[in-house]
């Protein structure tokens, strides 16, 4: 039914996308505008780390299934996934998406199907379908008209977990919502080629705010647990201890705790419903808030604690925004190390197993130092645990004794 595809938009959910295709048969042309990642790819290599990815990836090009390039080219369906980034306002910046548009439209014949994966505010496929209409006059779009019209337009948001992308690409349930007539069945048949997982059909629209309330829904209920935290913290009592004894009640699942919410997407997509619907959204704004408060908050207790001390050490453990990984875009661990270091509160000992050099913001200041995480711990006055990774969590609690300790993520509880 669809013997090749294009994806345009290599990055962390494309490629994952376009390899997915590739290894089961479709042939895809991969668009990317840096040329940096188009000849990595055709060279069956991968921009970024993700575990199975690198293999998937030069197999598929190995074959000749998969190639990449910069413009689009003629194909039975396109499949968009590039960047939807969250602008000064705490709105959208769509023109990523427009852009996308622009060029699968001088490609796009009759029966030929346009899918967005980007997470987009709602309404967004739709204004996708009207622009696709303005450049393609010559075709009929699914907004607007009950009639089947002879390009197909949904949304189909991704919802993998970094680190699980190509194990979540194959089992997730997937939601597909369709602009118009026959065009969530089209675009179900074309993830059927690699999805396992249940394909749920809706409208553009309906699936658009259901991707944001997944993302919101987390962020709400980490803002909970932040918050909880912090008035502990003012009652003088282990937030550990109380979530653990409030989860034992069978209806309670309190999240944990952390110095703030970082990456690309619970920190962001919660903005595109407040920016839809500022009012209503009262909760959701509060929740974002919160979890932005959040770092400068565990900052201004370490920094408290620091002026008890003459020349502080402090070990800081970890930097990526979450654990296991080692990613560091909008990390809250990143960024309190950053302010720890232009504050100059004291010599900083950070610990990283992930990565192989301090990255910019930190490197720059000649009192941090990246060291394993045992000199650290032995030779800070102050240890912060900011990623609960699993390679901090044998720390001795004999090598913790003396030092004033933050465990912002509650891994040695
Ligand atoms: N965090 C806490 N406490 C917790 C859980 C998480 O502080 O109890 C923090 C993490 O440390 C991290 C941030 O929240 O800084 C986000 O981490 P995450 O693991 O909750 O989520 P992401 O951003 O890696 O991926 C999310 C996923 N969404 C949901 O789980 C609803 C993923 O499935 C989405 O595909 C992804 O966003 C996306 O691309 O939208």
């Amino acid at each position: 039914m669809f013997s090749n595809v294009c994806v345009i938009g290599l990055g962390y959910i494309g490629l994952p996308t376009a390899a997915a295709l590739a290894t089961n048969g479709i042939d895809v042309i991969g668009v990317d505008v840096n040329p940096v990642t188009v000849d990595l790819i055709n060279a069956g290599r991968v921009p970024f780390v993700e575990p199975d990815l690198a293999v998937a990836v030069s197999g598929a090009v190995a074959m000749g299934r998969l190639r990449a390039t910069g413009t689009p080219e003629p194909a039975d369906a396109f499949i968009i996934a590039v960047p939807t980034p969250l602008q000064e306002d705490h709105t959208a910046d769509l023109s990523y998406v427009r852009a996308a548009a622009a060029s699968v439209a001088e490609v796009l014949k009759a029966g030929d199907l346009v899918i967005l994966e980007s997470t987009s505010p709602p309404g967004t496929t739709v204004e996708l379908s009207r622009w696709l209409g303005k450049y393609r006059p010559d075709l009929t779009f699914p907004h607007g008209t009950a009639d089947a019209p002879d390009v197909r337009v949904a949304h189909c948001p991704e919802r993998v977990l970094p680190g699980r992308t190509m194990i979540e690409i194959v089992t997730n349930d997937r939601v597909v919502g369709g602009v118009g007539e026959g065009c969530a069945e089209r675009a179900r048949a074309l993830y059927q080629v690699f999805a396992k997982g249940e394909c749920l059909l809706t409208d553009a629209t309906t699936a658009e705010m259901a991707k944001l309330s997944e993302n919101a829904f987390r962020d709400v209920n980490i803002a909970f647990a932040n918050e909880l935290a912090t008035v502990c913290d003012q009652l003088g009592i282990d937030v550990g201890d109380v979530i653990d004894l409030a989860n034992r009640h069978p209806r309670v699942d309190i999240l944990r705790p952390g110095p703030g919410v970082g990456g690309h997407c619970i920190a962001v997509d919660p903005w595109f419903i407040v920016s839809a619907a500022p009012r209503q959204a009262r909760l959701v704004r509060l929740a974002r808030e919160v979890n932005d408060e959040r770092p400068d908050y565990v900052l201004g207790e370490i920094v408290r604690t620091a002026e008890r001390f003459k020349d502080p050490v402090i070990a800081c453990l970890g930097l990526a925004f979450k654990a296991n990984i080692d990613d560091l875009r909008e990390s809250p661990a990143l960024h309190i190390a950053t302010r720890l270091a232009e504050r100059q509160v004291g010599r900083l000992l950070v610990a990283e197993p992930h990565i192989g050099e301090l990255p910019e913001s930190l490197a720059r200041t000649d009192t941090v130092e990246l060291v394993d995480v045992t000199k650290a711990v032995r030779d800070a006055d102050i240890v912060v645990l900011l990623v609960d990774h699993e390679a901090f969590r044998g720390v001795k609690r004999t090598a913790l004794r003396g030092k004033a300790v933050f465990d912002t993520r509650g891994l040695w509880h």
